[in-house]
């Protein structure tokens, strides 16, 4: 079962569907063999370490970034299924150009996910979020951009690890596709992913820990107390990427943390390129993604490069750091 077949099957249960929507998930699986093939080739060839250019968020931009940010773009621009993009490399949204026709859908996307693991050869993934226009027709605007998360009607992400995984969600299960280069198609591989209610292992940054609030202090303490009835202490687990952490999360539960802190009151991930698709995942595999106060997906967003603290998990697991975070347990 190929990725393409599989969205053909899943079109078909949509009888007015016009094959935009599919069009559009067949651009982004291109677009996914592309930077794969400059990801599994990155240490030959000239494209490790970073540019002189900065991005929005101050960081020096890695080539390979740069790389699968300008390929992705070009791989959707001329569909004719967008009427505008976003990327988390880019202050501004993203036209399509006036040569190529416009369409229904918004896409938002982080090119290249955990950026300063890139030149050490360590996981590392690309993000998509798909919403349809608010605006009536032509060129989108920024206001097709700041939806509320729960308004997408398609995420997923390219992990780029010791084999090459396309995940994506459109609300009917959430599915993975293993990139078999020797045919050049992603092939179904995990149907219907399910996140376990509880899980036996936490992701988080400890070295932040001095910065930390009392509620994620006494969490993690929690975690690595001793009680074989709720498997504590949990195992800790930190690739530094993103998808990485969240991956391994869905397929065997836990917790995955970027919590705000003193330093960072809002932590570090986007919540436009990473927290919105990410929990959108989570919440089709029956799992929770929050801020700690809130589902992340019911967040009204104000900006493109906004930042949110994130817990996504198991949804046992989340609930119960919401306790502590809230100051109930
Ligand atoms: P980029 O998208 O710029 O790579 O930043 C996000 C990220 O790398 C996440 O993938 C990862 O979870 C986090 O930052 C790691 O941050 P830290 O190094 O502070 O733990």
């Amino acid at each position: 079962m190929t990725l393409e077949r599989f969205i053909h099957e899943e079109e078909r249960m949509y009888p007015r569907a016009t094959g935009a929507f599919s069009g559009l998930l067949h651009d982004l699986s291109l677009a996914a063999k592309l930077v794969w093939r400059e990801v599994s080739k990155a240490g030959l060839v000239n494209i490790l370490g970073a540019t002189d250019r900065m991005n929005v968020s101050g960081d020096l931009v890695k080539k390979l970034d740069e790389f699968a940010d300008e390929t992705i773009y070009r791989a959707m621009d001329h569909g004719g299924h967008l009427c505008l993009m976003a990327s988390e490399e880019n202050e501004d949204v993203l036209h399509i150009p006036d040569n190529y026709p416009t369409g229904k859908y918004v896409l938002l996307y982080d090119p290249l996910d955990g950026s300063s693991n890139i030149d050490a050869n360590i996981t590392i993934g690309s993000i998509f979020s798909v919403f349809k226009r608010t605006t009536e027709s032509g060129k989108g605007t920024l206001a097709d951009c700041l939806q509320p998360g729960v308004r997408q009607v398609a995420a997923g992400y390219i992990i780029y690890g010791s084999s090459t995984i396309f995940v994506y969600t459109t609300g009917n299960g959430v599915h993975g596709f293993t990139y078999d280069p020797t045919v050049g198609e992603f092939l179904l591989s995990h149907e219907n992913i399910r996140i376990p209610k509880r899980g036996k292992i936490y992701s988080v940054n400890e070295g932040n820990y001095a910065n930390w609030g009392e509620g994620i202090k006494k969490y993690v303490g929690y975690l690595k107390e001793s009680d074989a009835s709720t498997g504590r202490p949990y195992s800790l687990r930190y690739i530094g990427t993103m998808v990485g952490d969240a991956h391994r999360t869905l397929l065997y539960g836990g917790i995955f943390m970027y919590p705000g802190d003193r330093k960072n009151p809002e932590g570090k991930l986007r919540l436009m390129y990473e927290c919105n698709p990410l929990s959108f995942i989570f919440e089709h595999a029956g799992g929770r993604g929050s801020n700690g106060k809130q589902r992340i997906l019911e967040i009204q967003p104000k900006s493109l490069h906004e930042r949110t603290p994130l817990f996504l998990g198991s949804e046992e697991d989340v609930k119960i750091c919401e306790e502590f975070l809230q100051g109930n347990r």
